[in-house]
């Protein structure tokens, strides 16, 4: 098999000169920090010298939870130069959550935040793991500390392309997060695809201001900017006026929906603040119709927006330039998720399996190079999401218009998207449903003007118990991640079913529509 290191193709695209600017990373008290292209090397390096040292089985997983930083990204590289799986973690999750990710993927090391050694450890441990380290948003803690007694180079450990380089647990309709395994080709197809058809260019700077424990600010924006060797400027969290104050500087820009919704709330956002940009991307949720012309009356910028999943990395988009597959069609078009990007199979499927034709809304079925080896050891949940000429279901609901632009419409998952965070109803609900005086709840998505959607509950009480929704929500929150905690709980006498029992979701989604308009 050919060497396929995914880190050998980023390091390839870093310019000759390595002392250039790398990263700009912006700082808490708003100071920057510079990282040229060497210190992105060898700092990587040093780390994977320390993984390698520790002489681990070969497709170790390296679970890895901590505040966004330079060397957090390091570690990410560090961990593909050393032929390892990168895992990475939320750090919203709490210990029961991350309890559950040890214990299903069985990692060989542990990265958490200093300030949660204690109970990570005490959880790693417990489970197995032999190694924990820790690494702080100020670069402190043991990693850094044990990788520099190693040597600052490296040659990156020859993995095929179908060899693993990152699990990243997506949760399920059952509850329970699945790993989905995505390979070294996985990645690097899809990066190389995206770096051509959204035109990269020799003089682009991103600005990276999303997460990096999730596909949208791990792979696609990290590997876009390394992979054409441009310059990013670094914001640890999203902050609408400090991003803003950088579009001069630079000429590309990533984000979930809310992003540009809370870019637009600030009135200083105008045609001169993004002057200087090239191109701006949206995609993990559904953007409205209203911020994507918003943004063009007050920039000029036709938002590109694209469709993409954990499972898949990115499927569709809107053409930056003409796409002679769709007539030359070089629109972005408000709405829709654009054009299957090429080499990627996306089709739609009625429910009884048949294809339809454009302009039919059916189930959205993909195929392609860039699609996951399956879910960690499930290999039956796997199957299910196939079908049998090996096509993977999306969950998600959509159509093809006679000009080729697919239109995401709705989900066949019970899936809400909050401000680009997952949440799955059947998860929380089974939490809600084990709290004292509770008989039953359910969870639905309704709108909302800054996160597009969010949780609310809906809960039954035991007969002659008192349930009040502020506690429930109080003491959800000591146990889960914040984004998945609902924003409001209703206490009702019963939950509206259909003929065969079953909660009619609809119904409750319509009766909460307004509340938070
Ligand atoms: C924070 N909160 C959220 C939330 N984020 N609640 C619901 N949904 C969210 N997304 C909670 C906080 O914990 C807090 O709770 C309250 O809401 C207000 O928080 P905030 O201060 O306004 O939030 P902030 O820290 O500013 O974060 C908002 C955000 C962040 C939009 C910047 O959520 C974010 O970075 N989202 C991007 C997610 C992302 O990268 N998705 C990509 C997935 S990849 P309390 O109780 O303390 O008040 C994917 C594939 C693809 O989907 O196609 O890309
Ligand atoms: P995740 O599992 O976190 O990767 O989320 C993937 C899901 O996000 C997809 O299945 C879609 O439902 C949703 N998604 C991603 N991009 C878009 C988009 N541009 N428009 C609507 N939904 C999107």
């Amino acid at each position: 098999m050919p060497q396929a290191n995914l880190f050998s193709a980023l390091r390839a695209a870093f310019p000759t000169d390595l002392k250039k600017i790398a990263v700009e990373a912006i700082e808490p008290d708003g100071q920057s920090l510079y990282y040229s292209w060497a210190d992105l090397d060898h700092g990587s390096a040093r780390i994977a010298n320390l993984l390698v040292s520790l002489n681990l089985p070969e497709g170790s997983r390296i679970a890895v939870q901590v505040e966004k930083s330079v060397e957090a990204m390091m570690l990410y590289l560090a961990t593909l130069r050393a032929g390892h799986v990168f895992l990475p973690l939320n750090t919203a999750y709490q210990a029961a959550e991350v309890e559950y990710f040890i214990t299903n993927a069985e990692p060989a090391v542990v990265v958490c935040d200093p300030g949660s050694f204690g109970w990570v450890s005490k959880l790693a441990f417990n489970n197995g793991v032999g190694h924990v380290y820790t690494l702080g948003a100020d670069r402190t803690g043991t990693l850094l500390e044990r990788a520099a007694h190693h040597g600052d180079e490296q040659q990156p450990v020859p993995r095929a392309s179908d060899d693993l380089a990152a699990i990243l647990y997506t949760s399920g309709t059952t509850g329970r997060s699945k790993g989905a395994m995505l390979t070294h080709g996985n990645l690097l197809t899809n990066a190389a695809m995206l770096k051509v058809y959204w035109g990269w260019q020799e003089d682009d700077v991103l600005i990276h201001a999303l997460p990096i424990f999730h596909v949208h600010g791990l792979f696609v924006a990290i590997h876009g900017a390394l992979l054409n060797g441009s310059p990013m400027i670094w914001f640890a969290k999203f902050d609408p006026q400090a991003v803003m104050a950088r579009f001069k500087d630079a000429t590309v820009f990533m984000g979930v929906p809310t992003l540009y919704v809370r870019m637009l709330a600030d009135a200083r956002l105008d045609r001169d603040t993004a002057a200087h940009m090239r191109l701006f991307i949206s995609g993990s949720a559904p953007m409205l119709i209203e911020t994507f012309r918003a943004w063009k009356t007050r920039t000029g910028h036709t938002i590109l927006e694209r469709y993409g999943m954990s499972e898949t990395i990115m499927l569709t988009s809107n053409p930056y330039a003409p796409d002679p597959r769709y007539g030359n069609e070089d629109e972005r078009r408000g709405g829709t998720v654009g054009f299957p990007l090429p080499g990627v199979g996306v089709r739609i499927q009625g429910d009884d399996g048949k294809a339809l034709p454009a302009g039919e809304i059916g189930n959205i079925e993909v195929q392609g190079p860039n699609v996951f080896k399956g879910y960690w050891r499930m290999p039956e949940k796997t199957a299910e999401e196939f079908t049998a000429d090996g096509w993977f279901k999306t969950g998600d609901v959509g159509i093809q218009d006679d000009r080729g632009y697919f239109t995401i419409v709705g989900r066949s998952k019970d899936l809400i998207i909050s401000g680009g965070y997952n949440v799955y109803p059947a998860e929380i609900e089974g939490f809600i449903n084990d709290l004292a005086g509770v008989d039953e709840s359910a969870v639905v998505g309704v709108p909302h003007p800054d996160f597009g959607e969010v949780g609310v509950a809906v809960i039954v009480p035991r007969k002659g118990a008192q349930v009040e929704g502020q506690k429930i929500i109080d003491t959800l929150k000591a146990q889960l991640a914040n984004f998945k905690v609902p924003k409001r709980c209703y206490v009702v006498d019963s939950l509206p079913r259909n003929t065969m029992g079953k909660v009619q979701k609809k119904l409750l989604r319509d009766r909460y529509q307004k509340e938070f308009a």
